[in-house]
């Protein structure tokens, strides 16, 4: 779309072409909090329904609707307009996380991009759905499904239509589908963009659905009272536009290019005018597991350090909680506080960030589990955390308080992999883990070299930009006995050769697991981070005093080990027998140059 269409404010769809080959769909469920609560409290169905958390109703069932009863209206008020309200407590998110993700998992069913935005709202990009059955089926007479916002004047060449049509009925059947299983009405929306499906979803509530033809974009947009209606334009943005009189989408459509240049970026006026006028090509990205998990508690004022423990331990629970429904084993810990600012009258967070030891986390049976003395560990590293925001000998006072786990230790999966193919599907331990669980019979060999910056916490103030993603810390290696068959393991050399070949995390993975042992024994002990810290040196004690398989650890598998070629076997040897001696600090790249016949040149060949 060139400038003098955007100026004008032409209708011209779809970011400099006349093509519109996208169909995506926008779901969103109805009073979301409200129906989980209603379907398990099913007399709850028939009366007007708040959602109540602290003060606030967040949201309300359509019954209370009604009654004029809103989103994020004060207890207070929503009492006065509707004094039969019946309030549930939503504060704990738990269930609401649950049908959210069955909803999504009943997305996933249709094999196409789905993208979560929030809980209750999903992109689903159906374009190639649509493609296929608009090869077989009668397309011409196809028929709309739900609502449509406009009936066009003339059919776009493109095609957009029918292949818009056959979405809307798509977006039927997902709904129903949803409805089917879960019990969940929802609303979607249709068009050929992001933008649009997710702005035209409401437009028929509930438990309905509309769709919006290409040609009809600017003229929907140029309905919406304020630019702020638009995603992704935020509370910024909106000032600044509002400071320059453009207040509703049609002003923004109707501006000057050039005035937006002067107060934006070229490349943010220019994507503001698109957004006017309904044009988006953002793709539908697919979801994958969150990069944090994390819960706050925000609360009036809380001035004692007594209290902020027990607010941290009680959000410790409930995120253990879901840190085990997410599987993977966290490895960083952040804490956030709100300071209620007496001479600004403002608040302000600020975070704290550390790593944290894997070894605190237990996989068994598959399931993740913190025990004990691990959930103690967990709050005095937390309690560390604040400590390190909040200046004891003075007052304080808070308004929030969060915790987040925000990384998690990745398992390999890539088909050539050695580390995948040695790793044991059924637990990511730590040698403390195995240790703990005295479960010498089990399959695994475990290297687990835990470096002593790992045991002392790594604080980033909350401002700073993400660190690059570090080198692991703990290496674990398990040897997966159950799939080498024995005339496999009898001769190292069948493996093959992409088995064999790391890539270049393993690589880096091998050359640290070699450097931090060394690490280990040469760096004294930091007597004060024992949560971290015992771990490391339990595993070397594990390591040294090891031994029923001359000079392995005792958790080695031997039938694994033997299988190893001799030169590997001696090195690993030599390696757990005196960690300090096994390697030199050289970078990864130049390793295998250092010695001659390594452990680490086994495995990379040279090119
Ligand atoms: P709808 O979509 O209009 O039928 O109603 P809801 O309840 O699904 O509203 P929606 O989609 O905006 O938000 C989904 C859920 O998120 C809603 O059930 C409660 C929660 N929620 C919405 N707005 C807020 C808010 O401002 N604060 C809090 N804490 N929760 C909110
Ligand atoms: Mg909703």
């Amino acid at each position: 779309m060139d400038d003098r269409n955007m100026e004008t404010g032409s209708s011209a769809s779809n970011y400099g072409d006349n093509e519109h080959p996208k169909s995506i769909i926008h779901i969103d469920i109805d009073c979301f909090y409200a129906q989980v609560e209603m379907l398990r409290n099913p007399e709850l169905r028939s009366v007007p329904l708040g959602v109540q958390q602290k003060n606030i109703v967040v949201t309300s069932n359509y019954e209370a609707r009604k009654y004029g009863v809103q989103k994020c209206m004060l207890v207070t008020d929503a009492m006065k307009i509707c004094p039969s309200l019946k309030l549930v407590n939503g504060e704990d998110l738990h269930n609401y996380r649950t049908a959210s993700n069955k909803v999504f998992e009943v997305l996933q069913t249709w094999k196409c991009q789905v993208e979560k935005l929030g809980m209750d709202e999903n992109f689903i990009d159906v374009t190639k759905l649509v493609l296929e059955r608009s090869k077989s089926a009668d397309v011409k007479n196809v028929a709309l499904s739900g609502h449509l916002y406009k009936e066009p004047g003339i059919e776009c060449l493109c095609g957009c239509h029918i292949r818009l049509k056959i979405a809307s009925q798509i977006a039927n059947e997902i709904r129903q589908k949803i409805y089917d299983e879960l019990g969940l009405t929802t609303c979607a929306g249709v068009a050929h963009n992001k933008l649009l499906a997710k702005l035209i979803c409401p437009l028929h509530k509930p438990n309905d659905q509309t769709t919006i033809f290409p040609d009809h974009g600017a003229d929907f947009m140029s309905t919406l009272q304020s630019v702020r209606s638009i995603p992704s334009i935020g509370s910024k943005t909106t000032e600044t536009l509002i400071s320059h009189q453009i207040i509703t989408v049609k002003d923004l459509q109707e501006v000057a290019l050039e005035v937006l240049k002067k107060n934006f970026s070229s490349d943010m006026a220019v994507r503001l005018k698109h957004l006017s006028l309904g044009e988006d090509n953002t793709p539908v990205k697919q979801t994958g597991k969150p990069q944090s998990i994390g819960l706050e508690d925000s609360f009036k004022t809380v001035s004692l350090k007594s209290e902020v423990e027990d607010k941290f331990s009680a959000l410790l629970q409930r995120l253990l909680v879901l840190v085990r429904e997410d599987g993977r084993i966290p490895v960083s810990l952040r804490v956030t506080l709100r300071k209620k600012d007496a001479k600004r009258l403002s608040s302000h967070r600020e975070s704290r960030q550390c790593q944290i030891s894997s070894s605190i986390f237990t996989i068994s049976n598959g399931i993740l589990t913190v025990t004990e003395a691990g959930q103690q560990k967990l709050m005095t590293i937390i309690m560390r955390l604040f400590n390190k925001l909040i200046d004891l000998s003075k007052p304080f006072h808070l308004t929030l308080v969060g915790l987040a786990f925000t990384k998690f230790q990745e398992r390999m999966t890539g088909r050539s992999s050695i580390v995948n193919y040695l790793m044991n599907d059924i637990s990511v331990q730590s040698v403390l883990n195995l240790q703990n669980d005295c479960d010498t019979s089990a399959t695994s060999m475990d290297y687990s070299a835990a470096s002593p910056s790992s045991s002392t916490t790594t604080d980033l103030s909350d401002g700073e930009v993400e660190p690059s993603p570090k080198k692991p810390k703990k290496v674990n290696w398990i040897a997966k006995k159950r799939c080498l068959s024995k005339e496999d393991v009898a001769s190292p050399s069948k493996l093959k050769v992409g088995e064999l070949r790391l890539n270049s995390k393993e690589l880096e993975k091998v050359s640290e697991l070699r450097l931090n042992s060394r690490d280990r024994s040469l760096t004294p002990r930091a007597s004060p981070a024992k949560d971290n810290l015992s771990d490391t040196s339990d595993t070397m004690k594990d390591v040294a005093e090891g031994g029923n398989c001359e000079g392995c650890p005792s958790y080695v598998d031997k039938e694994v080990f033997s299988a190893l070629p001799g030169n590997m076997q001696q090195e690993l040897k030599a390696m757990w027998k005196n960690p300090s001696s096994s390697v030199t600090r050289t970078s990864p790249r130049t390793m295998n140059k250092a010695k001659p016949n390594t452990l680490l040149k086994y495995f990379v060949p040279h090119k």
